[in-house]
């Protein structure tokens, strides 16, 4: 059985992060451990959230890890509390010697989410270095490069954040999601470094759901670690993702059913 770690917060309310990447890396049939960097009662887009940060945490929890010789084929990295986290995410990146892959959650549509600051961003840039894997959303591209956030995306500026991206030093592939080639089709471009460009486009569903974007992190990441390239691992997130807006029928702020979605995964697999 493949073994993942995956290191983001725990949400009480309003799916995303861990509550959503340990039940599907686990339906996918991946053995998973978490590591929570901070437990919230709700995820940011509720107004005034309780935030208890477990940056102090991270370090005696990966030493202890250690200790008793948990070993992983992968670690998931996602949304983070504060930029010191990040420091001591590159300390268990080095201790645990595996493929990392970064979902670098800070922001969507533009702007950043609430409470992560420019020093947020600098860390997060620093930890994409040493991913193999970045998923950013368009956002979040625009972030980690400093290119202006690019309203309409076409194919020249997208083509110019992923080679920027790819840059790192252990990057290997990049996979910009959400990016939308017109009011009806949308989807994501990737690139990996021996291989080139590589997209996926589908039917835009006119729905805003908030975790989306860790459902795809996840479903990628189980594919990933399971074997699948990164086109066919990304296309198969994106197509779990089309699944759970169709299946929800109210996008709120406590998250999509994703749940219903869990049977059809498995089949894919
Ligand atoms: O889905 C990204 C995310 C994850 N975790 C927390 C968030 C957000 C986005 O707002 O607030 C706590």
């Amino acid at each position: 059985m493949k073994k993942v770690l995956t290191v983001q917060d725990l949400s009480c309310v309003g799916k995303c992060s861990l509550t959503v990447a340990l039940p599907i890396l686990s339906a996918m049939g991946l053995s998973c451990s978490v590591l929570p960097t901070a437990v919230l009662s709700t995820h940011t887009a509720f107004p005034s959230p309780h935030i208890r940060s477990l940056t102090g945490d991270i370090g005696p929890i990966c030493e202890h890890l250690q200790s008793v010789g948990a070993e992983f084929d992968g670690i998931l990295v996602g949304y983070l509390s504060d930029p010191e986290q990040a420091e001591a995410v590159l300390e268990l990146i080095s201790t645990f010697d595996c493929p990392v892959i970064l979902d670098p959650a800070m922001g969507d549509h533009g702007k950043l989410y609430s409470g992560i600051t420019r020093e947020h961003v600098d860390a997060m840039k620093d930890l994409a270095t040493l991913a193999q894997v970045l998923l950013p959303n368009v956002t979040e591209a625009a972030m980690l490069t400093g290119l202006p956030y690019p309203e309409q995306t076409d194919g020249h500026y997208l083509r110019m954040m992923l080679e920027r991206l790819c840059m790192g030093r252990k990057t290997d592939t990049v996979i910009i999601t959400g990016t939308e080639s017109s009011r009806e089709r949308t989807g994501f471009v990737g690139i990996q470094k021996q291989e080139g460009m590589f997209s996926y486009r589908a039917e835009r569903r006119d729905k805003r759901l908030h975790g989306t974007g860790d459902m795809f992190s996840a479903v990628f990441t189980g594919a990933y670690l399971l074997g699948k390239d990164p086109m066919e691992a990304g296309e198969l997130a994106a197509r779990f993702v089309e699944q759970v807006l169709d299946a929800t029928e109210e996008a709120t702020p406590f998250g999509g059913s994703f749940e219903k979605c869990l049977p059809w995964l498995w089949e894919q697999l």
